[in-house]
């Protein structure tokens, strides 16, 4: 069964048919080509060991000489880049699930950049090709290769040809056609610094005289948090949980994640139907603060034609592949 909402081009929509061709052929192949070396990285080996040790010395400062309003700041700055890649790089761009006006998509590139994961374009080029070849040697972080690198391993290595190879076969001009993110492209490793590092650390040194070790340690503590919490999406919410929509694929319902990644855990349904701007059947606020702002953006006017999938289409999926444990009774209820 077919959506019935119309694919933009170069989003992916996977039918019910289409789910587990590609793991099939990919598993055939597989057996017979040898594997090509691991190449690891060793620049970004040092850069994350460096940002994970400076982010724990960061904790240990919130609880002894850093102010509180620096904590306070980090904690807004996490929601604010979280939005940038929740509500901008993933829902928006990655999937198209909803429209949005030029101030809204401005204010997610901000965001965005804050998060630091590379520009829009890239993220989404990686995240279309996931969602495409998911658990094969082309998803760019194949969680069949393990938990490690699921979460981190991918970004200490060359990719493997697979990603590149099939990569390059996805459409990404609706992307290159916005200037917004052809901009923040263009001069990211300006804009990047700037956003990410230098603003925050700057803001809690001229407001309210915090040190500067303070200030730079607690917001290299709010990026490396973020960055864990988009990682575990990738990780443990394609490891750990139910999955009530489709039990052939990898991807599950993960809670812990969902309310670590301001509503991105509920991830057996977003692969079932990745077209859903919530993300997840009932999109409630608490463990989906992303839903909750891509609503509030449509009630101004600036996000519109939001997508989601009609109910029925959800329970015929439920009874066809699910794995029993959603709550078909309590369909009534649904808010
Ligand atoms: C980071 C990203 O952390 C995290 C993304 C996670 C995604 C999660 C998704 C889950 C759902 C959403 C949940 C959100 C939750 C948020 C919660 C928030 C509270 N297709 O990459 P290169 C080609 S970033 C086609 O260098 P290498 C292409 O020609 C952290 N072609 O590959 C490319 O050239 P260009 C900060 C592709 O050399 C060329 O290959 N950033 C594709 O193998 C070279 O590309 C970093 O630390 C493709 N998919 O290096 C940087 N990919 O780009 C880390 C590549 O010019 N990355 N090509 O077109 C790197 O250093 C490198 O990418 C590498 C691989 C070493 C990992
Ligand atoms: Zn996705
Ligand atoms: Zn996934």
């Amino acid at each position: 069964m077919a959506p019935n909402i119309s694919a933009p081009t170069g989003v992916l929509h996977e039918t019910d048919e289409e789910v587990s061709v590609p793991q099939l052929q990919q598993r055939e192949e597989k057996a017979a080509t040898p594997k090509p070396p691991l190449k690891i990285v060793w620049r970004n080996v040092i850069i994350f060991v460096y940002l994970h040790t400076v982010s724990l010395y960061g904790i240990y400062l919130i609880f002894s000489s850093a102010k509180i309003a620096t904590t306070i700041l980090a904690f807004f700055l996490y929601n604010l880049g979280g939005l940038g890649i929740t509500a901008g790089a993933h829902r928006l761009w990655a999937h198209r699930s909803y429209k949005a006006k030029w101030p809204l998509r401005l204010l997610l590139t901000t965001f965005n950049t804050l998060a630091f994961q590379d520009a829009v374009v890239d993220w989404a080029r990686d995240h279309r090709v996931h969602h495409k070849y998911s658990e094969t040697d082309a998803d760019p972080h194949n969680a069949t290769r393990g938990f490690f690198f699921a979460h981190v391993g991918w970004l200490l290595c060359r990719k493997h040809p697979d990603v590149k190879a099939k990569g390059s076969g996805i459409d990404l001009s609706d992307l290159y056609s916005d200037p917004i993110l052809r901009y923040q492209k263009k001069f990211y490793l300006l804009l990047m610094p700037l956003v990410c590092f230098v603003v925050p650390t700057s803001i809690p040194m001229y407001l309210w005289n915090e040190t500067f070790m303070n200030a730079f340690c607690v917001n290299l503590f709010r990026y490396t948090f973020t960055l864990n919490a988009t990682w575990l999406v990738n990780s443990a919410a394609h490891l750990f949980g139910d999955k009530p929509y489709d039990r052939f694929i990898n991807p599950a319902e993960n809670v812990s994640v969902a309310v670590l990644a301001m509503g991105e855990g509920w991830h057996n349904y977003h692969h079932t139907f990745p077209w859903d701007y919530k993300t997840s059947e009932l999109g409630k606020y608490s463990t989906n603060v992303t839903t909750a702002f891509i609503d509030l953006m449509a009630k101004i006017g600036w996000a519109y034609e939001l997508k989601t999938v009609p109910m029925e289409m959800i329970k015929k999926r439920v009874e066809r592949t699910g794995d029993g444990t959603h709550e078909l009774w309590g369909w009534g209820d649904k808010d």
